[in-house]
């Protein structure tokens, strides 16, 4: 069996505080290529994902979509593409160390997707993914339940999938649709997925500019609702 090639996607906005030790995090081993896609971040992200390890690009346009789009663009144009992307968020920390968990199923052929279902490690009363961001998840899950027949139990970013799978689902959702545009098209084009969990323990360090505000929760949160009925009643 020849070896599968593996590149690792972070998209990444303000993440300098963050970013040291989710880079840190990841297994070289099993890792080809490291790209940080910088989102105009005003802080230092370019230097630390570059002294990381990385290879920095940038996309100007804002949004987590947009970024993660820019970064298999620029990966689809090296001279020897990667066979699978794992998608890292920068505030991923330790959660990182886990890559292989999502790597064996594609590598041994029985899944094309991924997806590293989040599970709280601290037996701490506090969730490290705050209760309304939890109460919103568990909403759109359940109607992607109901329009999709496919019961997930995350939307979780850490994922890793097979490039030529991934390319079949012509992405094209630019923020916070992405992770669930992913899931349900995979859904329909027969992507055989698997969900393994992954200890997570939040994030450590930086800001959060989604799930740690009730704004930002409700903004993720609509889009998201709004892109499962859009996907379902999608003709093409
Ligand atoms: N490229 C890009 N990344 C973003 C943007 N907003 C957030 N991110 C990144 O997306 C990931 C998730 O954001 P985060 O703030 O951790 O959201 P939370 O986990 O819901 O609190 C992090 O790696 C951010 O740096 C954006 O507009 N563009
Ligand atoms: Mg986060």
């Amino acid at each position: 069996m020849t070896e599968l090639s593996v590149a690792v996607l972070i998209p990444a906005l303000n993440e300098e505080e963050a970013l040291p030790a989710t880079l840190a995090a990841i297994p070289r081993g099993r890792v080809n290529r490291i790209v940080v896609v910088d989102n105009g971040s005003r802080d230092r992200t370019r230097e630390v994902a570059r002294e990381g390890g990385a290879v920095v690009v940038e996309e100007s346009r804002r949004g987590y979509g947009a970024a993660c789009l820019a970064g298999m663009q620029h990966m689809g144009a090296w001279t020897d593409p990667p066979d699978i992307i794992v998608f890292v968020d920068g505030d991923a920390g330790g959660s990182a160390e886990h890559l292989d968990l999502l790597l064996d199923p594609i590598i041994s052929g029985v899944a094309d997707l991924v997806l590293g279902t989040r599970r709280t490690v601290e037996a701490s009363a506090h969730s490290p993914v705050p209760l309304h961001a939890r109460m919103g998840n568990r909403l759109v899950l359940t109607l992607v339940h109901i329009l999709f027949g496919r019961r997930f139990e995350d939307f979780a970013p850490f994922r890793a999938i097979r490039t030529d799978s991934l390319d079949l689902l012509s992405m094209d959702d630019r923020d916070w649709g992405w992770t669930l545009q992913m899931q349900v098209r995979a859904v329909r084009h027969a992507l055989r997925i698997e969900e393994v969990p992954i200890p997570h323990s939040g994030r450590r360090a930086g800001r959060s500019k989604i799930s740690g505000t009730l704004s930002g929760s409700i903004r993720a949160g609509s889009k998201m609702l709004y892109t499962a009925v859009r996907e379902r009643f999608r003709t093409a």
